[in-house]
């Protein structure tokens, strides 16, 4: 059995994983996920002539693209239940049942060009589905979503599905502000938060992923039981929002980013929740107490499906040994952009004087990959008065370090999940109307992303067409960038591979 994948920056060699998946996914898994997506292109191609929304395709193409994403989806039955469910709406909209499967282009640049486009899509959706669950919608992404699949599809023109990738950067900033207005309107504005890092005695749940409702869900059912819950990698801003403020029994978090949860989850003891990727194989030591729930899914892990009756999940909580302490201390977080923006005067008067000389934005992922120390090595020898705006998990290569502050605003600004991203694009944007620039690349920050899987390809896509230019990403460049298409990123907008620590640093504080 053969596979081929290469949507993350850990596929093998930089080229494709073809037998397993370094992630762990499984031939029969990665070929399953691949006839998933054929499926939503032919369901687009049906739903293209249609021009009104319909929230059942919707949420159908949203979950497809979203179960696929790396790290989130290891349930060839789940996601043979899609395929099945996608049988059925192409009978209805009167599709031939048979799939057709999608010719593979000759040319390596429009193979290129669709993967990008893909891997963006599926980002977006995982964002989208986040804020649809929490009741909001936008037609303007369905419709799009559509013509960028048609094109995956039937597309052989590089100029349609270049300008597809850009539009795509568009797009993408409405989706994220979409889940700002959800997760705000329903949450409260992230504010500045010491989170705590210590344990306590009773039993607990450990949560995982990115979505606060089912985190909602579990706070309002562990009410009253004795049972602690603790956030864990991307949940851990969910400590921010002053809605999470009201339960005692939210203790703090615990660990750190996802690459880390074979050991981290063994030392916890108690049940584990994961809500979306990204979710490794589970070692025995765990794996009849851990749990998914909504798009993550594992082979032989309990599901909780519709309803989301956690009780399960409490009473096993109940009879395990509270979680073995690994760190103490606090860290501090919650700089979203309306608390940046509350922050507005100090930080501009910190500009100003020079206390401040550069912002550095170091948000993304996190992964296994050694060469991630240099964003921890980065992080620690900028100068002391520069600023990291971060966000997403790539945080914790850096986010226990002692920086101090300067002028009483931390060095690390934690704005949240990956999807928070957008808060940081907005504080720039704040900047920039501040400062009266005329253009945005004038303003003193710098980029320097960290990128693992399709989430981050989205949050690259929105800050280009946001403007910032220069960006440098890593540890590598993707794999699905083929020589032309990288050249089109790197003539246009500057984009480079990271380098050596101390050369990025000097090249970041002269603003190249
Ligand atoms: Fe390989 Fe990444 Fe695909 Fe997993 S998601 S199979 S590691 S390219
Ligand atoms: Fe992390 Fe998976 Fe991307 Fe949301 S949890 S940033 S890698």
């Amino acid at each position: 059995m053969s596979m081929f994948c290469n949507q993350c920056q850990e596929t093998v060699g930089n080229v494709g994983c073809k037998t397993v998946g370094v992630c762990g996914k499984q031939a029969d898994t990665a070929n399953l996920q691949d006839s998933l997506i054929d499926s939503i292109t032919e369901i687009a191609v049906g739903l293209k002539a249609k021009k009104e929304f319909n929230v059942k395709y919707y949420e159908f193409i949203l979950l497809s693209l979203f179960i696929t994403i790396t790290n989130a989806n290891f349930d060839d039955m789940k996601i043979q239940e899609m395929i099945d469910q996608g049988l059925i709406m192409k009978h209805d909209l009167g599709l031939p049942s048979v799939a057709n499967i999608i010719e593979k282009s000759e040319d390596e640049d429009v193979t290129s060009l669709k993967q990008l486009l893909l891997y963006g899509l599926k980002g977006l959706a995982a964002y989208v589905y986040h804020a649809f669950v929490l009741g909001k919608k936008d037609e303007s992404i369905y419709f799009f979503a559509i013509d960028a699949l048609v094109a995956i599809k039937e597309s052989d023109s590089q100029e349609e599905l270049l300008a597809l990738v850009l539009k795509e950067g568009e797009i993408s900033v409405a989706a994220m502000a979409l889940l700002d207005a959800a997760n705000t309107e329903k949450y409260g504005n992230p504010e500045v938060t010491k989170v705590n890092l210590g344990v306590r005695n009773n039993p607990g749940i450990l949560v995982s992923g990115h979505d606060l409702l089912d985190l909602e869900v579990l706070l309002e059912q562990t009410k009253g039981t004795g049972v602690d819950v603790y956030t864990h990698s991307e949940m851990l801003p969910a400590n921010y929002y002053p809605f999470f403020k009201k339960y005692d029994n939210l203790v703090g978090n615990y660990g750190n980013a996802w690459h880390q949860q074979n050991t981290e989850f063994e030392t916890f003891n108690g049940p584990i929740l994961m809500t979306t990727n990204c979710i490794t194989p589970p070692r025995d030591s765990y794996k009849d107490r851990i749990f998914t729930t909504g798009a993550v899914g594992y082979e032989g892990v309990k599901h909780i499906s519709e309803g989301k009756d956690f009780s399960e999940i409490i009473e096993l909580a109940k009879i395990c040994d509270s979680p073995q302490e690994i760190e103490q201390g606090e860290i501090v977080g919650g700089f979203g952009h309306h608390q940046v923006i509350a922050l507005a005067d100090k930080v501009v008067a910190a500009v100003k004087s020079g206390a401040i000389k550069r912002f550095i934005v170091m948000a993304g992922c996190d992964g296994r990959n050694k060469s991630r120390n240099y964003f921890t090595e980065v992080a620690e020898n900028l100068p002391d008065d520069t600023i990291i705006l971060t966000a997403g998990c790539a945080k914790y290569r850096y986010n226990k370090l002692e920086l101090g502050d300067i002028e009483g605003i931390p060095r690390i600004l934690d704005a949240g999940q990956c999807n928070d991203s957008y808060s940081l694009a907005v504080i720039a944007l704040k900047l920039q109307e501040v400062f009266e620039l005329e253009n945005i690349n004038d303003l003193p920050i710098s980029f320097d992303i960290a990128w693992y899987e399709q989430k981050a390809v989205t949050v690259l896509l929105a800050l280009l067409h946001l403007g910032f230019k220069g960006m440098r990403i890593g540890p590598t460049l993707p794999g699905f960038l083929s020589l032309n298409v990288a050249k089109i990123l790197i003539d246009n907008f500057n984009l480079k591979p990271i380098g050596g620590v101390e050369e990025d640093i000097a090249a970041m504080m002269t603003g190249n």
